[in-house]
């Protein structure tokens, strides 16, 4: 069943009412605007080159485009200095470079090269960086959930008024060990922010074909657990409501459940081009999307109406982050590749 494209603020009227009542943080969202470009040209570019062997992009490769206002406008709500922490999935670029990780060492990681940031040995679901809180992309679905229990559960030891955000797709949630974790978490009163990119799909399968319940966010009811669904495409909604949350977690340091409604752009991984995808979902869905319900072109929308951006920022901006893609992919086709004597360090035996 197609994935609906959501009513929410596709319209200038509706994004305006979203910014009116707020004290509008132009030079924060020019910053989060920045950083989805620089995500979605920073994918666009992988998409087009991964598969020529001389850049060694190895394994699986999943993009994030169509998504980045969720990982921008959540992660940009963390304080790193009060500890902070968050851990992903396996669609996981884009997380590194909103906590502002070096993209020559995310290049570099996914094109399996010894100065990316897990020495090249993980690639492209394992990028992580611990010094900006980050722990680990995962491919395993729903692997990540319980070890973000474990990342918040010490969070609370230590007496920080600190989050962990756990990212995961709509398929975690038919995992046994997600439900196990939820359960856990609000029991033991554990600060972390689920936050489920529902995204309409796992792989090639619908929520309608895979969820007996499809209204994802009240399957947590039966956790106890705090519950909210929002527009994920809008970086001021998210961002805006993100930091009231975590404000309020940091206070009563319980868990909280967030659902943001999303769409990915590119098949569900790199090999799964545009021909297989249309036998899950159809192209004028894709398309759909794209044109009404872009997160680029809506923060692009609200920065206009607010006279935060012109039309030869953006120009600049999409320029300066194409060429900063570039120097990454430069950086990772000139680095080495890790050595044979490295193989067995910084892994577990
Ligand atoms: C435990 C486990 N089962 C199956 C897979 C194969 N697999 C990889 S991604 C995926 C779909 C997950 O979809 P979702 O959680 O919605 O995330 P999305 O790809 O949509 O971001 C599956 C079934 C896996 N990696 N791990
Ligand atoms: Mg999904």
């Amino acid at each position: 069943m197609a994935a609906k494209v959501s009513s929410g603020a596709s319209g200038t009227a509706a994004l305006t009412e979203n910014v009116e009542n707020k004290s509008f943080n132009k030079e924060k969202y020019v910053h989060f605007y920045e950083q989805m470009v620089h995500i979605r040209e920073f994918e666009e570019l992988i998409d087009k080159e991964w598969n020529f062997p001389k850049h060694g992009i190895g394994g699986y490769l999943h993009l994030y485009s169509g998504e980045e206002a969720i990982a921008v406008g959540i992660i940009g709500a963390l304080q790193r200095e009060k500890g902070d922490c968050f851990i992903g999935h396996y669609r996981d670029h884009a997380y590194a470079l909103a906590s502002g990780s070096d993209p020559g060492e995310v290049m570099a990681e996914i094109c399996g090269k010894a100065t990316g940031c897990s020495k090249g040995k993980g690639g492209s679901m394992h990028i992580c960086d611990a010094e900006r809180g980050f722990f680990g992309g995962y491919g395993i679905v729903g692997g990540n959930v319980p070890i973000a229990l474990g990342l918040g559960y010490a969070l609370k030891y230590q007496n920080k008024d600190a989050v962990c955000v756990c990212f995961f797709g709509d398929g975690s949630m038919n995992q046994g060990a997600f439900h196990e974790t939820l359960n856990m978490c609000q029991l033991f009163k554990v600060p972390v922010l689920f936050v489920l990119e529902n995204n309409g799909y796992a792989m090639g399968t619908s929520i309608e074909r895979s969820h007996a319940n499809p209204d994802l966010a009240s399957r947590v009811d039966s956790y106890a657990m705090k519950h909210e669904k929002i527009d994920g495409q809008d970086i001021v909604k998210v961002h805006e409501r993100v930091s009231e949350i975590i404000a309020e977690m940091r206070v009563t340091s319980e868990p909280f459940f967030l659902e943001c409604e999303t769409y990915r752009y590119h098949g569900h991984g790199a090999a799964d081009g545009q021909v297989t995808q249309s036998t899950y979902r159809s192209k004028d869905e894709v398309e759909k999307w794209k044109t009404s319900r872009d997160p680029l072109a809506i923060a692009e929308r609200i920065l206009l109406e607010q006279e935060a951006l012109s039309d030869t920022d953006k120009e600049r901006i999409y320029q300066e982050a194409h060429a900063a893609a570039l120097a990454a992919l430069k950086f990772a086709d000139d680095s080495p590749n890790p050595a044979p004597e490295d193989l067995l360090k910084d892994v577990y035996a």
